[in-house]
């Protein structure tokens, strides 16, 4: 390219923008910025599906961690655009969209970080190869360097007629991402759920960077959103055994949800627009939402399980052991809040209202015996919920001083929470050398006695009798369930420390239960963290050196001279009780030499399946995913 004219110019200056500031248009750099780019350009295949013209979408992990997505849709338009006189595929490719898909319609999305579209991928990649099938020719375009063209849209060969699709792979660029590298479970666990969320559509993601991996994942739903609840709900035992799944359409916008309730405790419900996981909900969540309760309410009534004299059963009550997937396609969605988390569509409120009342009264109309059964829980549940308040203000008003519970927590001197740390310490030997090495101004120590409580199997009246689960919540602060404050936290880090055994990685789940259920803010703001105490330790002369892993050990060893390395004492190191405190302190305390491992929930559909493999009534499962996953719950898929 060398004669440049003022339209290259000026989309040079919008993809040079992009690069300048690409929070902007992807909103991290980091990991999670690396795999939105595979997501923009699956979501222009995705819009061809909803369009009614692709089936197959493919995505392949590169040997070089470059991106490969194939789909069998039209083909991207490959004339003269009218607007800018170059071809239309180019033209995708390299000027910006302020949101929404060039040339507009169907339900893709506008605003927030989503739709920024294929020129913002571009923008940040090394290089990108489009390729379009399409009348019998194979036409390839090639930009390098943040969307330089290199290679303007030719023929570059024939293929069979009546083949039709569009393949781009990418090298995201490596001077703007902190990480090059692609997770694969990141992907397969999105790529699941895109098939789950459109159903008849076979999506198969593949690593050819895994030499034994070659058919890959193939992930196709014909029972759609019906498949997720299914697949959330495994390892749990349903109280009915069909899936509700009703569906409904006004003006284009079109409504589904589908249902199941379990004999658990937990509320499950997730919702989505086009596509997008909507984490605060929105108009189509709480239209279903109102409906619900409102539909047991009448039933109930209507059918005498509710008497004259008896309460109306509340929101949490018919909630509870429900498992929901919401999905709703809109053609303008707009989207509210700081995340862009939430529907503010007014009109979908009705429309999912109506939608959802008509059908799930249909459903206890012929149904029952599972009417009867859905009701005897949400019934069995507000019981819960009366006694759970009695003892929930029974821990409200006890606070430190008054209880026996100074006896346990060695509190920070500190009380400025941003300072102050809390160390939750398996067994009582371990605390008490917790105890002597730490830095007494700003961390806090509170030793574990037995096993706590598994809360999957327990509602939160149960939870709370337990004495370690109330020392816990009186040391946070922060109160639990109608009363949870998350501004009154009063450490800014937890830090679980375990062995690293299976004891110990058990322990750190049920730890990890528990904060998922009743404290799930406090893990979503980042306060959660495992401390990782040394595997070995190495010790010739007067130094003494811990490493976490056996390839750090031998790394270490091979960095020594021959003869202190045959001379050099190697332990293994079995557990928090066998260090003094000055070796814990060293090890795993000391805020300037320990290695700490945030626990963040990724994915809380995923975390939710995998926390019930853990915690459910399957034993194998647990054993096996505990024994390979003991500290990462980032990979929550299994
Ligand atoms: C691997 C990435 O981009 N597929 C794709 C994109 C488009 C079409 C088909 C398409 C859309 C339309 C008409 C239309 C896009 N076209 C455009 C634009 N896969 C991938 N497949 N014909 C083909 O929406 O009318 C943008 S994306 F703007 F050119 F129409």
């Amino acid at each position: 390219m060398d004669d440049y004219g003022v339209k290259d110019i000026q989309v040079l200056e919008g993809l040079e923008a992009v690069r300048k500031r690409p929070g902007m248009y992807i909103g991290t750099t980091d990991v999670k910025g690396l795999h939105h780019l595979v997501w923009e350009i699956v979501d222009n295949s995705i819009d061809e599906a909803l369009a009614g013209y692709c089936n197959n979408i493919e995505i392949i992990v590169n040997k070089d961690n470059s991106i490969t997505v194939k789909d069998d849709g039209r083909g991207i338009p490959v004339g003269i655009h009218p607007k800018t006189g170059i071809s239309t595929v180019e033209t995708v490719y390299t000027v910006l969209h302020a949101g929404g898909k060039f040339g507009g319609g169907g339900y893709k999305v506008s605003g927030g970080l989503h739709g920024v579209g294929a020129s913002v991928v571009n923008a940040l990649s090394k290089w990108v190869t489009v390729t379009v099938y399409k009348d019998g020719k194979v036409y390839e375009t090639k930009f390098e360097n943040g969307g330089k063209i290199v290679q303007k849209l030719t023929v570059v060969g024939d293929c069979e007629p009546n083949r039709t699709g569009t393949v781009v792979s990418f090298k995201p660029d490596p001077e703007i991402f902190d990480t090059d590298i692609y997770d694969y479970e990141t992907l397969k666990v999105r790529t699941r759920e895109l098939a789950f969320l459109n159903k008849g559509l076979r999506l198969t993601l593949r690593d050819d960077r895994d030499e034994e991996d070659t058919q890959g994942d193939i992930f196709l739903y014909e029972g759609g959103i019906s498949e997720y609840v299914k697949f959330i709900n495994q390892g749990k035992t349903p109280l009915h055994e069909d899936i509700i799944h009703l569906n409904g359409e006004k003006n284009d916008i079109q409504f589904e949800v589908a249902m199941q309730y379990t004999d658990g405790y937990s509320e499950n419900i997730y919702s989505f627009v086009n596509n997008i996981n909507t984490h605060d909900g929105g108009t189509h969540e709480d239209g279903v939402k109102r409906a619900l309760v409102r539909v047991i309410n009448s039933y109930a009534r209507k059918n005498k399980i509710l008497k004259d004299a008896d309460e109306n059963l509340r929101d949490e009550d018919v909630r509870e052991g429900l498992t929901m997937i919401i999905s709703c396609k809109h053609p303008n969605p707009q989207f509210e809040g700081q995340t862009k988390g939430r529907l503010g569509n007014s009109e979908v409120k009705n429309l999912a209202d109506n939608v959802f009342a008509e059908g799930f009264e249909q459903f206890l109309l012929e149904n029952p015996e599972d009417a009867r059964i859905i009701i005897n829980k949400a019934i069995l549940a507000r019981n819960a919920r009366i006694a759970a308040k009695k003892a929930r203000e029974a821990t409200r008003k006890s606070d430190l001083a008054t209880t026996n519970f100074f006896g346990k927590l060695s509190d920070c001197k500190s009380k400025d929470p941003s300072e102050s740390e809390i160390f939750i310490v398996e067994g009582d030997s371990a605390g008490g050398s917790a105890k002597k090495g730490r830095d007494s101004m700003t961390q806090a120590i509170l030793p574990l006695r037995g096993k706590i409580l598994n809360v999957e199997k327990a509602r939160l009246d149960k939870a709370l009798g337990n004495e370690e689960i109330k020392s816990i919540i009186t040391a946070f602060g922060t109160g639990i369930g109608e009363y949870f404050d998350l501004s009154k936290l009063r450490y800014d880090k937890i830090i679980i420390m375990t062995d690293a055994d299976v004891d110990g990685a058990h322990i750190r789940v049920l730890l990890l239960t528990l904060f998922y259920r009743f404290f799930r803010p406090i893990v979503e703001a980042g306060h959660v963290y495992a401390a990782q105490p040394p595997l070995f330790r190495i010790m010739h002369g007067k130094t003494r050196k811990y490493t976490l892993t056996e390839e750090e050990k031998d790394e270490y060893l091979a960095s020594l001279p021959e003869g202190v390395r045959n001379r050099a004492e190697i332990a293994r190191m079995k557990g928090l009780g066998e260090m003094d405190a000055e070796e814990l302190n060293e090890t795993t305390m000391d805020i300037n030499k320990r290695v700490l491992r945030k626990i963040t929930v990724n994915d809380l559909i995923a975390a939710d399946a995998i926390f019930e493999k853990l915690m459910g009534d399957e034993v194998e499962p647990r054993r096996e995913f505990i024994e390979q996953n003991a500290v990462n719950v980032k990979n929550l898929d299994i």
